[in-house]
């Protein structure tokens, strides 16, 4: 199987997932396939529930990408809500609620889900820690990327390539790869 079809209606995390995968020997598809978005305080728990949904409903094997950025001062929120907050909040009240806060530390999370039609979903996990910066920085990138600092720079300040080396997109779906190589191709 040297392609993947990937459910997604984010362009940007589309890109990634082009550039990660290929590096690893896979073509990605994208699918329409506009999943319920289970309410769920965890990731592995809403991502397993959309792979199975699409391939159910697609009658193919499909990956999603469920991601969210958990903040520790914040008790990791937004994390699973992290979409509705970018929506209606948007960074630079993220960066408000973070205001004169010393604790900065931040996770990034995305829980890839694959799942084969009639199959058991599987869930790959990848993260990278970082910290909240002061103020939103680069051009490059989407969502929380302008505020998320990976050593002394913002993801958004770094080229995708680089980005995709460290990123939990990069870690999920590369863990993703080497199951794929080990049991389906
Ligand atoms: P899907 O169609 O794949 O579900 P989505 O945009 O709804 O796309 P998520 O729910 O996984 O994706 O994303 C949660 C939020 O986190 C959303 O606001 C994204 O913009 C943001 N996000 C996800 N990955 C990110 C990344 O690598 N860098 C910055 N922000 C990211």
């Amino acid at each position: 199987m040297h392609k993947i079809y990937f459910a997604t209606g984010n362009a940007h995390k589309l890109r990634e997932a082009k550039n990660i995968l290929g590096d690893v020997g896979y073509e990605v598809e994208q699918l329409d396939c506009d999943y319920p978005e289970l309410q769920a305080d965890d990731l592995e728990t809403i991502s397993a529930y959309g792979a199975r949904w699409c391939a159910d409903k697609l009658d193919r094997d499909v990956m999603v990408d469920d991601s969210g950025i958990f903040i520790d001062a914040l008790n990791g929120f937004p994390g699973p809500y992290s979409r509705y907050v970018e929506d209606h909040l948007g960074n630079q009240k993220v960066l408000k609620l973070m205001e004169g806060e010393t604790n900065r530390k931040a996770v990034f999370r995305t829980v890839v889900g694959f799942c084969l039609p009639d199959g058991e979903p599987r869930t790959f996990t990848g993260e990278v820690v970082g910290t909240i910066s002061l103020e939103e920085r680069g051009t490059h990138g989407f969502g929380y990327d302008p505020i998320f600092l990976y050593e002394d720079q913002t993801f958004s300040e770094l080229e995708d390539i680089k980005k995709n080396r460290v990123s939990h997109r990069g870690n999920a779906m590369r863990k993703f790869a080497r199951w794929l190589e080990l049991n389906l191709r």
